[in-house]
């Protein structure tokens, strides 16, 4: 018995493919047609741009040269993210595969992204791949780390991405204990000293009462967390600041405090002062898929479009101080003080510039930044305001 996970073989041989592709490889194989184009991925929503690390494995060996946006880098509506050239036939089974790794990791670091946006210099962690497949923790807990949270959960991201994970408690520790206070002081006796006390306050009675009998039982408290499911807040914010109170005056304002289950970046917007950090899980993990497409722009040198898209390989060039792109033709000259956008990453199926996780983080925490100097985060973050 095997897990139904599909395997890295059929997925690099094309059989991941949608069936309509199989009878257009067939269709025109017949007809002997196979033309030079240019195909492009665009959206027509704004995004963080993550997935090509699979992408660049996907195409490593076969006949094309793709030109894509480094990871991390924000793209708005109906910029090419990436652009793919070769003969039709080389590309056309792939376009599924290719399109599932740039849909689904770009909707992961966009969602992080928001999020963190949002927090200020709240922290954000990603806590969502148990609402998700298994497989697919490592590409979830890798986007949501380049879309900019400060930290993953799952184990699997030192093995598989070389980035240390965190946590704190679950219920279930408190739960076979039979006893908070036996839990928390197990918890700091035996868990390595360099990880974080965050003291899970809301297992059996108030937030409030469990927060006050942490920090007197405990040897060493740095921060409670709360995780008391929305169906029994009531006012979560008052419940915040009522536990932010009892700690205070009690002398413990050096207690973070940390908010998780269910939580949306509307509830950090509203709770971000008074809350030092969020776990996040299924807003960020289960991030709507970002809806990119890939079109033909040019076949044999000349400039195609379908209806609703613009014929051409383009080429998008950035101001840094305003955070605006252009786009124009790839072969146009270069606008003065912009930089361009998309870099040759493989050559006939070669890697030419392979992704970085950090660098990838660093660049989203750089546009993050510019966004906030800029006074523009509602542009970015409307959506999700009352
Ligand atoms: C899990 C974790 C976070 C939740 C998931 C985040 O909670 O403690 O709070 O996911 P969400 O944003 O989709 O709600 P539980 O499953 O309640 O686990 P436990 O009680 O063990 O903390």
């Amino acid at each position: 018995m095997r897990f139904l996970i599909v395997s890295e073989e059929d997925i690099r041989n094309g059989v991941v493919t949608d069936k309509y592709f199989i009878w257009t490889e067939k269709i025109l194989k017949a007809k002997g047609i196979n033309p030079k184009v240019v195909a492009e991925v665009t959206t027509s929503s704004w995004g963080i741009f993550a997935g090509l690390s699979d992408v660049l494995r996907l195409m490593e060996g076969k006949p094309v040269d793709i030109y894509a946006m480094p990871e991390g880098c924000l793209f708005y509506p109906h910029e090419p993210v990436l652009t793919i050239v070769g003969r039709y036939l080389d590309f056309a089974r792939f376009e599924t595969t290719l399109l599932g790794f740039l849909c689904h990791s770009s909707a992961v670091a966009t969602q992080a992204f928001k999020f963190k946006l949002a927090a200020g210099d709240k922290k954000v962690f990603s806590f969502g791949t148990r609402r998700m497949h298994p497989a697919l923790a490592a590409v979830i807990e890798r986007s949501a780390y380049i879309g900019g949270v400060d930290g993953v959960s799952n184990y699997s991201a030192e093995k598989y991405l070389g980035i240390k994970s965190m946590g704190t408690m679950p219920h279930a520790l408190i739960i076979c204990f039979g006893d908070q206070v036996r839990a928390w002081r197990a918890f700091d006796e035996v868990v390595d000293e360099e990880v974080p006390r965050t003291m899970l306050i809301d297992t059996y009675y108030d937030e409030k009462t469990e927060a006050v009998l942490a920090i007197e039982n405990v040897r060493r408290v740095d921060g409670v967390r709360l995780d008391t499911p929305s169906s029994r807040r009531g006012n979560f914010r008052k419940i915040v600041e009522e536990v932010r109170w009892e700690l205070d005056i009690r002398g413990r304002k050096d207690v973070k405090i940390f908010v998780s289950g269910g939580i949306s970046v509307r509830d950090i917007l509203e709770l971000r002062d008074v809350v030092d950090a969020f776990g996040v899980g299924t807003s960020i993990a289960g991030a709507r898929p970002m809806d990119f497409a890939m079109d033909i722009v040019e076949r044999e040198g000349k400039f195609v479009a379908k209806r609703g898209k613009r014929g051409g390989m383009k080429q998008i060039y950035r101001d840094w101080n305003k955070l605006e792109d252009e786009i124009k033709l790839f072969g146009d000259e270069a606008p003065e003080g912009k930089e361009p956008l998309l870099r040759k990453v493989m050559e006939n199926g070669r890697i030419l510039i392979d992704t970085d996780l950090e660098e990838a983080r660093a660049l989203a925490l750089k546009q993050m930044k510019i966004i906030r100097e800029l006074g523009i985060e509602e542009d970015f973050l409307s959506d999700h305001k009352a």
